[in-house]
């Protein structure tokens, strides 16, 4: 059983007509545009907010309608993926490079559901690298910066060159190990001058759909 695809269109459920929808980056919530779009061709009236350019291009292969950030104030809800999410929907986020447009998009959500397997559902966070998008300018200043933070990041890199965000930046993959105090990491680490934006998100979620291999999806 794919638990992924299960839980990315259990999350479909939450989808009324006339939202504003925020369509997540990620191989979870691919399942959940693929499922809207179909109900889109059968007459649902949504717009949708993608997270990234990969998302973007396959909401307009699947026509569904989309809307930029600058034209609403508000999105009704936002569907996206997540690395680690513990019990206190604190999530890191940012494997798929996506962090910025996923955590502005998220930060105007009325409701967020985070859809995943049931491996990314964890007592604490931290065993997954922490994303953090930062400027190409000093990067190096700012990697330092990060490092002394008790932490070893490492530039992303795709085919052996720097990764490049949608947004022209670098990332940072940084192993902080067990990360106790997500809200305070995620304020220190937007203080550092040349930090973009980081891959924890905190009160941002509201609801899990957490699929798992036995068939079975959990919801709450
Ligand atoms: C995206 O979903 C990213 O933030 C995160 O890296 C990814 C989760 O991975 P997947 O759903 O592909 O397992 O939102």
């Amino acid at each position: 059983m794919d638990a992924k695809k299960l839980a990315g269109e259990k999350a479909i459920e939450f989808v009324k007509n006339d939202m504003i929808v925020g369509l997540g980056t990620g191989s979870t919530v691919y399942w959940a545009i693929l499922k809207i779009g179909g109900l889109v061709k059968q007459g649902l009236r949504i717009k949708g907010v993608p997270t990234s350019i990969q998302t973007e291009q396959l909401a307009n292969e699947l026509g569904i309608p989309l809307v930029g950030l600058s034209s609403i104030n508000q999105i009704d809800l936002t569907i996206d993926g997540a690395d680690e999410a513990n019990e206190e929907f604190e999530l890191i986020k940012g494997g798929g490079g996506a962090l910025l447009r996923e955590k502005m998009v998220a930060s105007i959500s009325k409701r967020m559901v985070v859809v995943m397997d049931e491996t990314k559902y964890v007592p604490n966070l931290g065993k997954f690298p922490l994303p953090v998008e930062i400027t190409q300018f000093g990067w190096e200043m700012t990697r330092r910066q990060i490092s002394a933070l008790g932490c070893e990041p490492a530039l992303r890199l795709k085919d052996n060159i720097p990764f490049i965000t949608d947004n022209g930046n670098y990332i940072l993959d940084c192993h902080f190990g067990e990360i106790l105090d997500a809200n305070k990491l995620n304020q220190t680490l937007n203080m550092i001058p040349g930090v973009v934006e980081n891959g924890l998100f905190v009160n941002m979620a509201d609801t899990m759909v957490i699929g798992n291999r036995n068939g079975h999806v959990d919801i709450f």
